[in-house]
């Protein structure tokens, strides 16, 4: 037996009712992360997904394509696997309802819930949704329809078996009071606790509809239900009850369950009661994420929207679609995919902040060192900041991970790299060779390190750009071996390396087809105002988002503040004249159009190398600075 610390993760098992989509790669991407981030700090993880393979709606799904369900839930679980190999998931096993080994536990679970009384046979009659596999009471429906899908629902009236789940309203309450961190986001926690204050019924756990599941232990005719039956793939898959537990012993209780918004419910209320009920340990956590729209819309078959993020990937790279839907929005809240948020960060962030840093640092290594990181030499008064930026970054990436704030361990990396390039406008190592500088081994080197350390700690979101960096920085250690405390630890690039310079590492993504360009067709010139600018005129204005970091009065200027703006690619000092208007401390955070290919101008002594565009009135009495809005990452091009 190994030490080491173990660290056990699920997703959710898909139905296969139809191909996989982004939001089912969504979870599985976000455990796939949270799995080799833990491997990267040296964890035994164990990361499980699968797919739920009974019910009626996949019977129902498998005769209208004229197959038997068995036919057709194999060739959706071939889809499935196909998915998580393009998207570079690296589970360690994939559990099948439909499996052998899974249908003995549950037949195993619900027999000992049924000898020890937990569930009894009674009768049911009820509102029944079949696509949501689910009962409804009456006051619940919505004019009618099912509260979660709003299809109709049927009255169902049969023998059924049903599990005590009322018996467990209590002890539920307390473990919810002992275990504060069990549900994440908090929000989602009072949510479930009023809904179990609210008073729970025995639940309906067996079905005599259909004959698509797992046949309750003898009891013939009935199956058991399939919410119940997918729960226990959890502790199926590690082999509980059977003859070989090792699995089970080594990682039960898991570390966390990841599982969308909608099926909350199911995991934090049935599935630690049924646990209970077993005499067996409770998750540790269970986080309910957000749910993506698609172009503002929700997602659906009909709508005809549903993203197949295999497709994407292909076309763009599983890194570009780990990377976005990671860092778009935080993990507990709803996001929208769209298209041009997609592109825009992608380009701005992987091809610009990290493939611009790593092609300009290999192309000055090159260039004034005949391609070798030398160790360093002279100090420059910028080095403190760099190291500051990567190594803090780069510890502050495990509380975040921690916190399943996926979108913050992206952003503590990236400070490292905004560093980065900061620290070549700051030292201008082109400057540093021209003079002959024992600073410029300093600086080359620190570049090569700060790459080495975002490679490292970015090897859990990304599946092939930390390959080809530690490939073009010449590195030989394997990539594989290295571990968190190396990304946390300033100064271990090997000196006298020999890099490998090779193509930019992620193109930025030219989008084909702009509809919007201007046709070749002239329009009679004569006719128009003499004051128009023709578009060549104003594409010459670069307008860029940058975003305010710092901001303070310019001494014996009373209109004058002199700011620093965050234009993605680096810094910029801009002296405007708004002081009248905003409070240096207003401004900082604040996104706002800069025009970015100004020629520098002295203003009282200093320097500004660009122009922020305001709004104001011709008596200049209001002004009023143009902001985006917080989706556009600094640096973003406005055309
Ligand atoms: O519920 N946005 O399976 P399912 C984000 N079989 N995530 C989404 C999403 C969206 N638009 N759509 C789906 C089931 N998901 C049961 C689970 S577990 C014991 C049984 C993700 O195929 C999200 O993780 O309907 C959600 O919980 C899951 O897919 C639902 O998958």
């Amino acid at each position: 037996m190994s030490g080491r610390p173990t660290y056990y993760v699920t997703t959710p098992i898909y139905y296969v009712n139809g191909e996989p989509h982004i939001g089912h790669a969504y979870t599985t991407i976000a455990a796939d992360v949270l799995a080799r981030f833990k491997r990267l700090e040296g964890c035994d993880v164990y990361f499980l997904t699968g797919t739920d393979e009974h019910g009626q709606k996949i019977a129902r799904m498998a005769e209208s394509q004229g197959k038997t369900p068995q036919e057709y839930v194999d060739g959706i679980v071939s889809s499935f696997k196909e998915m998580w190999q393009k998207l570079s998931i690296s589970y360690d096993d994939f559990i099948r309802t439909t499996e052998e080994r899974h249908k003995k536990v549950v037949q195993e679970v619900f027999q000992r819930l049924m000898e020890q009384g937990d569930i009894y046979l009674g009768n049911y009659e009820g509102w029944y949704c079949t696509p949501c596999e689910s009962f409804w009471p009456e006051g619940q429906l919505n004019e009618g329809m099912c509260p979660d899908c709003n299809r109709p629902v049927e009255w169902v009236r049969e023998e059924s078996y049903f599990f005590r789940l009322s018996k467990y309203q209590q002890p539920l309450l307390d473990f919810f009071a002992e275990n504060p961190e069990f549900l994440q986001p908090e929000s989602r926690r009072h949510e479930m606790l009023n809904f179990i204050k609210s008073g729970l019924e025995d639940l309906c756990v067996s079905r005599t509809t259909f004959t698509w599941g797992v046949p309750v232990p003898k009891a013939p005719g009935h199956v058991v239900y399939v919410w119940l039956d997918a729960l226990i793939n959890y502790i199926s898959a590690l082999g509980v009850f059977s003859s070989d537990q090792e699995l089970y012993e080594k990682f039960w209780p898991c570390d966390v369950h990841l599982v969308g918004k909608e099926i909350v419910r199911f995991h934090t209320v049935i599935w630690p009661a049924v646990l209970m009920a077993l005499g067996l340990p409770l998750p540790k956590k269970v986080f309910g994420h957000g749910w993506w729209t698609v172009e503002g819309e929700k997602m659906s078959k009909s709508r005809g929207n549903v993203i197949d993020p295999g497709e994407i990937a292909a076309k763009y790279s599983a890194d570009a679609v780990r990377y976005f839907l990671l860092r778009e929005v935080p993990f507990g809240a709803d996001g929208d995919f769209s298209h041009s948020a997609f592109v825009a960060r992608v380009n701005s962030e992987l091809a610009n902040d990290l493939g611009n840093l790593l092609n300009r640092a290999t192309a000055m290594i090159n260039k004034f060192q005949k391609g070798m990181v030398l160790p360093p030499a002279e100090p420059t008064e910028h080095d403190e900041y760099l190291k500051t930026e990567c190594i803090e970054g780069a510890k502050a990436v495990k509380a975040a991970m921690d916190k399943l704030a996926f979108h913050q361990a992206l952003e503590q990396i990236w400070r490292g790299i905004d560093a980065a390039n900061k620290y070549i406008e700051n030292t201008a190592p082109w400057s540093l060779a021209k003079e002959g500088s024992g600073k410029l081994s300093t600086v080359l080197y620190n570049l090569a390190e700060s790459l080495r350390i975002a490679a490292v700690l970015l090897v859990p979101f990304l599946p092939t750009l930390p390959g080809k960096i530690w490939e073009q920085l010449g590195l030989t250690i394997p990539l594989e071996e290295q571990t968190y405390k190396d990304a946390c630890t300033w100064g271990l690039f090997p000196a006298e390396t020999k890099i490998n310079r090779g193509e930019p590492i992620f193109p930025r993504i030219e989008e084909e087809e702009d509809e919007t360009e201007v046709d070749a067709a002239p329009i009679e010139e004569a006719k128009l105002p003499e004051n128009l600018i023709s578009i060549e005129d104003f594409a010459k204005v670069d307008l860029r988002v940058g975003q305010i970091v710092a901001a303070e009065k310019v001494e014996g200027a009373d209109r004058l503040l002199c700011l620093k703006v965050d234009l993605g690619s680096g810094q910029r000092q801009i002296v405007a004249g708004i002081a009248k208007y905003y409070k240096p401390e207003e401004l900082v955070g604040k996104l706002v159009v800069v025009v970015a290919n100004l020629k520098p101008a002295k203003l009282r002594g200093i320097v500004s190398e660009g122009m922020l565009l305001a709004a104001s009135t011709d008596n200049k009495k209001q002004l009023t600075l143009l902001t985006v809005d917080s989706s556009m990452p600094a640096g973003s091009k406005i055309s």
